[in-house]
């Protein structure tokens, strides 16, 4: 253990972040100190298997070996540069990204909120210079119980009270429709004003809610046929996490505009990415948007390499087979309970809904439970669990996960 860390018991951490730490967050009551591929070990040197994989960020597995290998070797040649210059990362980083999923440019950002906003930007410009909508009147079509960041404009058009609350006055320019409702996106598109519609293939925070099939497909004709952009929001769903590439190609649909975070670094650093064709992206001209960080040559490297090892490893594939083997395993366990109300989702991102009010701490309890029997995840919405470990998990860990699982319900069912 390094020192300065190692008199600290997980006890005393967590007190340190309680006492100097701003109380944005309510975690578990675990201190990790270490991760490699699906595990993680706390400060006391307990190994867990990891089932939230920083909110989807650690597809490719804990301090993938390749990643970090990458990040090492250019952060000890050149981190920053700013884009007042040139660097030698970039250019090739966007040339493999644009390649990779088969978009014209990129424009890359830090965070997954910044790159929201940053689709928006582009959104709106796009819909006063090409579309010809009347200056200020664009209106971008979101969905309710969307999650898209936490920044004031992303916020001001969720409808989650705890994120919104107090934090007014609002950006406007933003109309909410229910999700997975093609008749009331119909309507909404009925609007000359309206430029964009941004929506997640899967709602992720809502709590792993996948639409009906053929829904995004629906939506992209829509759009289409009415000139707006349709703008997807894969930064949780994206870099091979529900069993393909992306969960638009699940249905085939492509995107105009493509926003990626997340595991598109594989969770080492801090990487995001809007992607679109030219008719698009040529809207954004110098000076009209970028950021310190963006694009500087430790990201570009490591999403390079975490790129290539999603393609290497077959993550994509492996998420897919898992993530039926999972649900199957599932839906055998919640036979056997009436705690669990049902198991839903894609590839390796999934949730169970616990047969409890929202407002009890029935899933709460049961995640402290399953973390003392070896695994980490965590409650969303009170009675949801989201379960989505590393994509480089294999059969006989998932099967060992499944057990954990399995007999920390018992547990709750034998109370
Ligand atoms: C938090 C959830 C996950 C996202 C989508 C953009 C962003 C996110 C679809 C912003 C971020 C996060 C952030 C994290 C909790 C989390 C989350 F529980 F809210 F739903 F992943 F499961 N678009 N999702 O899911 O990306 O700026 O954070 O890089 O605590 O805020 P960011």
């Amino acid at each position: 253990m390094e020192e300065g860390t190692a008199t600290y018991s997980s006890k005393d951490l967590m007190e340190l972040e309680n006492r100097y730490g701003a109380h944005n967050y309510h975690p578990l009551p675990v201190v990790l100190s270490k991760g490699e591929g699906v595990y993680v070990w706390d400060v006391e040197g307990k190994k867990y298997y990891d089932f939230l994989s920083a909110y989807s960020a650690v597809n490719q597995g804990h301090c993938h070996p390749r990643i970090v290998g990458a990040m090492t070797e250019q952060a000890q040649t050149l981190t920053l540069t700013s884009r007042a210059f040139f660097n030698d990362a970039l250019g090739p980083f966007e040339k493999y990204i644009t390649e990779y999923f088969n978009f014209d440019k990129v424009l890359p950002m830090n965070t997954g909120a910044e790159a929201v906003e940053t689709a928006i930007k582009i959104c709106r410009k796009w819909a006063y210079e090409k579309k010809g909508i009347a200056q200020n009147d664009a209106k971008i079509i979101v969905a309710k119980d969307n999650f898209h960041g936490r920044t004031t404009t992303v916020i001001s058009f969720s409808n989650d009270e705890v994120a919104r609350e107090n934090f007014g006055p609002y950006t406007p320019g933003f109309v909410q429709i229910p999700y997975n409702d093609i008749d009331a996106l119909a309507e909404v598109l009925e609007d000359e004003n309206v430029a964009g519609f941004l929506v997640e293939p899967i709602q992720g925070e809502a709590g792993v809610f996948v639409p009906d099939e053929g829904y995004l497909t629906a939506a992209a004709q829509l759009c289409k046929s009415k000139g707006v952009l349709f703008i997807a929001d894969e930064v949780q769903t994206g870099v091979a996490r529900t069993g393909k590439l992306l969960a638009c190609d699940h249905e085939n649909v492509k995107p105009d505009m493509l926003i990626l975070g997340k595991a598109l670094s594989g969770g080492v650093y801090p990487v995001s990415a809007v992607l679109a064709n030219d008719d698009i992206m040529g809207v954004i001209q110098p000076g009209q948007h970028g950021s310190t960080f963006g694009g500087n040559p430790v990201a570009a490297r490591v999403a390079m390499e975490a790129l290539e090892v999603v393609r290497d490893e077959q993550l994509a594939e492996n998420a897919q087979k898992l993530g039926e083997q999972f649900r199957a395993r599932m839906n055998e366990i919640i036979q056997n309970t009436s705690l669990v109300k049902l198991v839903r989702g894609k590839g390796l991102l999934n949730a169970i809904v616990i047969d409890d009010d929202p407002e009890s701490s029935t899933a709460w309890d049961i995640c402290v439970e399953m973390a003392k029997n070896g695994l980490i995840a965590k409650p969303t919405h009170g009675n949801i669990i989201r379960f989505a470990p590393p994509l480089v998990m294999n059969e006989e860990q998932l099967d060992e996960c499944c057990d954990i699982i399995e007999k920390t319900l018992q547990e709750f069912n034998a109370q």
